[in-house]
């Protein structure tokens, strides 16, 4: 009967050595987490971008090529909208740093304002695109 003790005495000093060897390899969850990267508001940098700050397109005459998007972005306090003056387009009402994109295919000019202060006014011009 004395194997039995001695197989017990295996059996225990395997159960901890997979204990120990389990808790040696819990990974450590702070370093796995990856740090947050800051929210980057204002979209993409790729894009031609008109900005709205102090009531005021930014720039207020842009020139693009035909197919190219534009993104408005709105860095005012107060709400503003992108609108057409041809009715084409409306962006409704932009919050603080909303986007808004905008893709013109059509060649021509573009005048637009803001329907909630109408005297906000800047313009797209949409040249041909060279290909
Ligand atoms: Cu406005």
């Amino acid at each position: 009967m004395k194997y039995i003790s001695y197989l017990l005495l295996g059996l225990v000093s395997t159960i901890l050595v997979i204990v120990f060897s389990l808790s040696s390899c819990t990974p450590n969850r702070q370093s796995v987490i990856p740090t947050p990267q800051p929210q980057e508001i204002t979209a993409n940098s790729t894009n031609p971008t008109v900005k709205i700050l102090n009531f005021k397109y930014l720039p207020e005459n842009l020139n693009i090529a035909a197919g190219e998007t534009v993104q408005f972005v709105n860095q005012d306090e107060e709400p503003h909208t992108i609108t057409a003056k041809d009715g084409s387009f409306d962006s409704k009402g932009l919050d603080t740093a909303q986007v808004w994109k905008h893709t013109f295919t059509q060649p021509g000019s573009f005048p637009y304002l803001c329907s909630i202060h109408p005297y906000m006014q800047g313009k797209i011009t949409v040249n041909t695109s060279k290909k």
